[in-house]
């Protein structure tokens, strides 16, 4: 196997230019329907974005955030010629597709990364019908945040496939890291916030801090939603209309559900449909078992829809390809697994003062302290050490500390007691979004799509960063994420899997709590296939769907089946992207089947 894509090539700046004068004015995304054989030119530049009052330098696709999205039929090919006028080298990757491995974007090993200045002709094509999407893959952490991530739309060849729906809606789910009215620094040469991932405080639906549609009464709207934030996971609701879940990574479901809310981990797609039936003024939510968040505005006319789809709404069909797949299921249930794959992070004591006594303190529970190191009781991380002596800082200005009260020399600010410190590795307020669309709701009461079972109160999820203080030192070489086979023993990069064309591979994640910072990850495998879930913790999976990420929540086990059908060399990964650029990842190969006759 060709050496890991990791770590990236360091580039030689002291960091990335963040300066929008002069940029053009980043656009609305264009749709592009494009026919078998069609070419797309598609740019990546630096635009500039308006954030309400501060304009912020950000990178798009053809000039837009989100990227074109492209529309395309089942079974067709484009080609998709890139230029690459960004910050740094980079690839595409078309995250969904079964596609030939070579055009897959994953640097090194699969091509050489555009370099500034370059470009690279790819040639996707679309076996499978549903929603897509396509983004970087080199600091993932950087070039996604900064808004490089488009959707593709693929039309069945089945025009039943989905049940009727007035109008379509794509929408990406994304949030952005705002400090000072200017998007929070990074390093050029390594990924921070490793621990957490970075958490946005604005939240960017479709690319827009203030999204709003239309629909007339009665009408039937297909949601189709995509999570292209780095970390955030989103819990999708819509008070006063009522939603039926009909698709999701890879197409339709295996039975069309109703439900009150839907949960979306890092790149992850579901697809809902939702009937407005009077008119009025709702809200697109995302609930977290705290708060609420206004994603879009929905204005329903009185004007009546046409055709009318309220009546046929209530219909629930069940997808027959995967009544199939039920038929073998059980089978697979009370097969071993064929691979088991632990999830698990080390993190080094970052917060360790080096004289002095100490005592340790979990980041995400300031209550938890003891004399010894050891594991929080309630969340099974890591303590950390920390001084016993208080430390002051501006909340502003974090490079301004202090061991004395007072206020800070650039803003004037009252200097606080610190996290880091007095309250061992201490809790700072999360960076929850705030503003136009933080809106406070009244305590969401969670009232459970019944995934999963839960460990604390966030069901297993972390739906904010609570320990932005530590989580800001956290880099590759303090804070290792890994995925450990635990056959073998190997870890990430040294896994090495190999698989033929047409096997079909039982895979067990499991996400230990014995880990020094126990988190949920939502699990990527690249288009050597898709998967379907059999369980969670045991419970066989209600609704099957055709995936290619699962959100594997903190101290769950996940079977999935891997439907493997495309030879080639193929990345595994946490879809978390400073996760992964810390090295949770590893590649495995997928021989040709000679038998095959492919
Ligand atoms: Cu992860």
């Amino acid at each position: 196997m060709q050496q890991p894509s990791q770590p990236d090539q360091p580039i030689s700046a002291e960091s990335f230019p963040t300066d929008p004068t002069g940029l053009p004015e980043a656009t609305r995304p264009q749709l592009q329907e494009l026919a078998d054989g069609d070419l797309l030119d598609l740019r990546i530049g630096a635009v500039a974005k308006r954030l309400g009052d501060a304009t912020v330098r950000m990178l798009g696709y053809n000039g837009s955030i989100p990227g074109p999205t492209l529309k395309v039929q089942q079974g067709s090919e484009v080609i998709v010629h890139v230029t690459n006028d960004g910050d740094l080298e980079g690839t595409v990757h078309w995250h969904g597709l079964r596609l030939e491995n070579k055009y897959d974007g994953v640097p090194h090993e699969t091509q050489t990364p555009i370099p500034v200045g370059g470009d690279f002709t790819y040639r996707i094509r679309f076996p499978d019908p549903g929603l897509y999407w396509y983004h970087p893959h080199i600091r993932e952490d950087y070039t996604q945040e900064m808004g490089l991530y488009g959707n593709i739309l693929v039309v069945p060849a089945d025009p039943d496939y989905w049940p009727p729906a007035n109008q379509d809606v794509l929408l990406t789910l994304d949030d952005l890291l705002i400090e000072d009215g200017k998007i929070a620094p990074f390093s050029p040469v390594e990924t921070t916030y490793t621990a957490m991932g970075r958490f946005g405080n604005v939240l960017l639906i479709s690319g827009e801090q203030d999204y709003s549609l239309t629909a007339a009464a009665g009408e039937v709207v297909r949601l189709w939603l995509t999570n292209t934030a780095n970390t955030r996971v989103f819990n999708v609701t819509l008070p006063g209309a009522r939603m039926k879940l009909v698709g999701g990574d890879s197409g339709r479901a295996e039975h069309a559900e109703f439900v009150s809310q839907v949960i979306l981990a890092p790149s992850e797609r579901v697809v809902v449909d939702v009937l407005f039936d009077q008119p009025g003024q709702l809200e697109l939510q995302h609930r977290t078992p705290d708060r609420a968040y206004r994603l879009a505005s929905i204005t329903v006319t009185g004007d009546p829809a046409t055709p009318s789809l309220a009546e046929r709404f209530g219909e629930l069909r069940t997808a027959p390809e995967l009544a199939a797949e039920r038929e073998f299921f059980d089978t697979w249930l009370e097969a071993p697994p064929d691979k088991t794959l632990a999830l698990i992070a080390e993190m080094d004591d970052i917060t360790a003062p080096g004289q002095g006594p100490v005592i340790y303190g979990c980041p995400m529970h300031p209550e938890v302290t003891s004399d010894e190191p050891g594991r929080c009781p309630k969340c099974g991380m890591k303590l950390l050490a920390t001084a016993v002596a208080t430390v002051y800082a501006c909340p502003m200005h974090p490079e301004v500390t202090s061991d004395q009260p007072g206020r800070c020399p650039q803003c004037g600010m009252k200097l606080l007691v610190t996290a880091l410190v007095s309250q061992p590795a201490g809790r700072e307020p999360s960076t929850a979004p705030h503003g136009d669309h933080g809106e406070d709701h009244a305590h969401g009461d969670g009232d459970g799509h019944g995934e999963g079972h839960s460990h604390g109160d966030g069901g297993g999820i972390e739906w904010e960063d609570d320990m932005v203080a530590v989580n800001r030192l956290t880099t590759p070489a303090n804070m290792r994420w890994k995925l450990v086979d635990r056959t073998t023993g190997a870890a990430n990069a040294a896994i090495d899997w190999q698989f033929t064309e047409g096997d079909r591979v039982k895979i067990r994640l499991v996400n230990e709590m014995d880990s020094d910072h126990p988190m949920h990850h939502p699990f990527h495998l690249h288009g050597a296939g898709r998967f379907l879930v059999l369980a969670r913790d045991g419970v066989p999976e209600p609704n099957l769907v055709w995936k290619d990420t699962v959100l594997v929540r903190t101290g769950q086990t996940v079977d999935i089946l891997f439907d493997v059908t495309n030879p080639g060399l193929w990345m595994a990964h946490c879809h978390i992207a400073e996760h992964m650029q810390s090295g949770m990842m590893f590649s495995f190969t997928v021989a040709r089947n000679q038998g095959a006759g492919r």
